[in-house]
């Protein structure tokens, strides 16, 4: 079915089911290719929907065996089917039992989307619509039923059988097959549903929740790696004590289980009681995961645990409100994740990340509002906008509510809303009662796509002593959106003088700012601040308040007393950056006009001081890593030339390398590592800081650089170590490198996981040999492009995370994509989409990057039976 002519679903055409389901009890009988779903339905009228309406049930890729109402089989004049579902014609007007055997064949399912198995491991994934590819259903969030799971299989080809909620029942069948039943008892959408089957290693634990409850705890993997689960399991188990103590929320069932499997299209889901994991967001050891590996492990253990409250006791309403349940579970985990590691460098991480996927996404054709109005497909709207965007307007809710009030707003939301499918109206009625605000223009950061820009005009009047901050805000225009109102912004703020921080702050006419805190509503505003001390310099947009593009003229000296004194550590680090985003700027239009950059020996001389008074080892390794080169892109914003971004930024690296080399020799001798491996914090941030300071040495100095890199590599303990001396030496063409990738490779032969990393590495170096050698990694006996990971990895990196290779001059990078693209678009349309997904920045390259980069999109456009996924973001790309 060609869908690019098919009418997107909006939201304001949302209206309830003409039929709701109460119960589903289903029996699945699992077999390689031919797994039998036998699929009883309590169903009944809707109340708020059209009185005698058909029933029409999704369904994909469905045989139907058999069906039957009230135990009488159904006429073949009463039903009919189609490739995307099945229609009751007349179904009677009370409640009634449908019952349906539907045949599916989870081998032949490389979609990864409804049942499927995953090196012999049957497992399930049914958000967004999954569901519909195990049986018929009313396949949407809005419909809550009480779920049986009946699972049968071969006893040796799958010894464990897990469902949602408890387990109830289990035995043994002739004919070497068994079967275990599971009920959940708490009315859940069908995306929720899960079962997995298969030959698994367990690690458990118990957890006692606050009430005295005692939850059994499961971590399943791949047999033989369940001592890599253990980290897993302690993370599962702070996040349940953390969400009772920050949020009040328990868990509600009597097990809690999680399976790693090694074929997933996304990081984890968190089904009912059931979380499928992809193995990559499990499995850690110190050998073979690095420090940011557990980082991500925590965070995703901790965000698909939270879902447990957020998303599916109050579950949404329709797909448009994806953002209720993942913009507010992602601020859940990055809180969580600060208050057990560092905050500040918490959210110096999560910034750049925003920036880079999300802003990214905002400035090109992809953009649309953390709550869409329309779609073709949902399943490309799992998106940075959704998610991370969602999570900023949560944290600036909190920043103007303040933390008390939010906490009362969420309160009332966790029981106003429990049980329910509910909507953002719904959340926002909640806080706007908690606090007797009008949020109606808050709202709008929900419904208007794009980044608005604060831009601030600065006076200081030496005689009154009074500094006058000028804001003014607008949003550019985004597809369909083309005239913007005003948002809320929360900004926070202080004022370093020569002395210290002005506190407290106080306006002219008598006030003091709560906090810090401003809030711009309007297009333009000013606040005039009283006693400033002379040379003082405002710090803006602490914390990264709100998701904007600060535009503030500072001069280097300035930035340089941000840097040193700012008692706001995000603005510390932001100095800093936009220092060196000035320098490479300036590299890259000296360039362009053929002459040298030129550099501040100031700005290295800054950093070599930060090193020798460091005490945040984390902190300071985010301010040596340097903006990326996608970064400076997006500071430039139209017609990059991604070859001298590479340039300028490899120049400035040097030049900071070359001019402090002492410094950080001294300071890598000097955080030596001592004693064996932790993945805690602290150590964390020491050894990042560590292979900061040889990286910028190595590229300042490769003679002194790449030896040491090459004694790192040889005696490392651990993946961080070992990989961030490896990411090194693959800056630096030679035989160094093309050893130590080597050693690297016949090491972790037999290690996916642990190989994606070499994959990445390979695939990230910016030389034009690179789309060569990724070619040829293709047919490495490790590499299969139907593996997610193994694809994103080696594909997904050139594309993504190589800015100079993917947008060669010669469209030669765009060409590689697009045809892996339609190479995959037939077996995973969701992986096709993503990778296409690398297209998002085309329009703002120079014009003959961009030229190649419109005629590979137009191929694909023009390639006939496109998914519905790929056609749609390649139709929004080119529109
Ligand atoms: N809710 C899932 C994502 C499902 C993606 C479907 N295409 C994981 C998460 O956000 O927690
Ligand atoms: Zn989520």
């Amino acid at each position: 079915m060609r869908t690019d002519a098919a009418t997107p679903v909006r939201l304001e055409d949302y209206r309830p089911t003409d039929y709701l389901i109460d119960t589903v009890s289903l029996d699945v009988r699992l077999h390689a290719t031919a797994t039998v779903v036998r699929a009883e339905l309590g169903i009944r009228p809707n109340p708020a929907g059209v009185a005698g309406a058909a029933l029409r049930l999704d369904g994909d890729e469905l045989e139907l065996l058999s069906i039957t109402l009230d135990g009488l089989p159904l006429a073949p004049t009463a039903y009919e089917i189609s490739a995307t579902g099945l229609t009751v014609l007349s179904p009677p007007q009370r409640p009634f039992r449908l019952t349906m055997e539907t045949r599916i064949n989870p081998t032949a399912n490389t979609k990864l989307m409804g049942l499927y198995r995953s090196s012999g491991v049957y497992c399930t994934q049914c958000e967004a619509e999954g569901f519909r590819r195990i049986t018929y259903f009313l396949d949407r969030p809005d419909v809550m039923a009480v779920y049986t799971t009946r699972i049968e299989a071969d006893a040796a080809e799958a010894p464990v059988l897990l469902g949602n909620g408890d387990p109830v029942e289990s035995g043994t069948l002739p004919n070497g097959r068994h079967f275990a039943v599971w009920r959940d008892p708490h009315p859940k959408p069908c995306y929720l549903f899960a079962l997995v089957g298969g030959k698994l290693g367990r690690i458990g634990g118990e957890f006692t929740t606050m009430s005295g409850r005692k939850v059994e705890l499961g971590i399943y993997v791949e047999p033989g790696k369940e001592a890599r689960a253990g980290y897993a399991l302690d993370a599962l188990i702070r996040s349940m004590r953390w969400d009772e103590t920050a949020f009040g929320c328990e868990y509600d069932l009597d097990v809690f289980n999680i399976v790693a499997v090694s074929d997933f299209n996304m990081g984890a889901m968190e089904n009912k009681g059931l979380n499928i994991f992809n193995d990559k967001y499990v499995l850690a050891s110190p050998e073979t995961a690095t420090d940011a590996d557990y980082a991500a492990i925590e965070a995703i253990i901790a965000h698909e645990y939270f879902h447990n409250w957020t998303g599916n006791r109050i579950t949404c309403r329709d797909w448009f409100q994806l953002c209720l349940k993942e913009g507010l579970t992602v601020f859940r985990d990055q809180e969580f994740s600060s208050d057990e590691r560092s905050r500040p460098v918490k959210r110096i991480a999560d910034v750049r990340t925003l920036r880079a996927q999300q802003f990214a996404e905002d400035s090109g054709p992809l953009a649309h509002p953390v709550r869409p109005s329309a779609y073709r497909e949902i399943n490309n709207f799992y998106t940075a906008t959704v998610y991370e965007k969602g999570a900023e307007v949560i944290r600036m809710l909190k920043a103007l509510l303040g933390a008390t009030t939010f906490k009362a707003g969420m309160d009332l939301y966790l029981q106003r809303c429990d049980g329910a499918a509910a909507t953002i109206e719904d959340f926002l009625a909640c806080f706007a009662q908690a606090s007797g605000r009008d949020l109606s223009q808050f709202s709008l950061w929900y419904r208007q796509a794009g980044t608005p820009s604060v831009a601030v005009r600065t006076a200081y009047d030496a005689a009154a002593r009074t500094l006058r901050l000028d804001f003014a805000q607008s949003t550019p225009p985004t597809p369909g959106q083309n005239d913007k109102e005003p948002v809320v912004i929360p900004i926070r703020l202080g004022v370093v003088s020569p002395q210290g921080e002005v506190s407290p702050l106080r306006t002219v006419t008598g006030e003091t700012l709560d906090d810090g805190l401003f809030v711009l509503e309007r297009t333009a505003d000013s606040l005039t601040l009283a006693d400033i001390p002379p040379h003082s310099v405002p710090s803006l947009l602490r914390g990264f308040s709100a998701p904007v593009r600060l535009e503030q003229e500072l001069q280097p000296e300035d930035l340089l007393t941000l840097f040193s004194r700012d008692a706001d550590p995000f603005n510390r680090w932001q100095a800093a950056q936009r220092y060196a985003m000035r320098l490479m700027v300036r590299a890259v239009e000296a360039l362009r006009s053929q002459s040298a950059p030129v550099f501040d020996v100031a700005f290295a001389q800054a950093l070599g001081e930060l090193l020798l008074g460091v005490d945040d080892h984390a902190f300071a390794a985010q301010v040596m890593a340097l903006p990326s080169e996608a970064d400076v892109a997006r500071e430039l914003g139209r017609d990059i030339d991604p070859d001298a971004v590479l340039h300028a930024r490899k120049a400035l690296r040097a030049f900071v390398g070359s001019q402090i080399g002492d410094t950080l020799a001294a300071t890598y001798e000097r955080l030596a590592n001592k004693g064996p491996y932790s993945p805690d914090a602290a150590s964390a941030g020491r050894r990042a800081l560590r292979n900061a300071t040889l990286d910028l040495l190595a590229a300042g100095d490769p003679a002194r650089g790449i030896p040491l890199a090459q004694a790192q590599f040889a005696a490392a303990d651990n993946m961080t170590d070992q990989i961030g001396a490896l990411a090194i030496l693959a800056q630096h063409p030679g035989d160094a490198r093309e050893d130590a990738l080597e050693a690297f490779g016949a090491r972790f032969a037999g290690d996916p996981l642990v190989l994606d990393k070499w994959f990445g590495l390979q695939a990230a170096i910016p030389e034009a040999a690179t789309l060569d050698r990724v070619r040829r990694l293709m047919s490495h006996p490790a590499f299969s492009l139907a593996n997610p990971n193994r694809a994103r990895a080696l594909v997904g990196a050139f594309a993504m995370a190589n800015m100079s290779q993917f947008h060669r001059a010669d469209g030669a990078g765009y060409a590689f994509l697009a045809d892996i693209v339609l190479q995959l678009d037939g077996a995973n349309p969701q992986l096709a989409a993503r990778l296409l997904g690398a297209f998002r920045t085309w329009r703002s390259l120079e014009h003959t990057r961009r030229a190649k980069a419109e005629t590979e999109l137009r191929r694909i456009a023009a390639r006939p039976d496109l998914s519905p996924d790929v056609s749609d973001i390649v139709t929004r790309s080119l529109a």
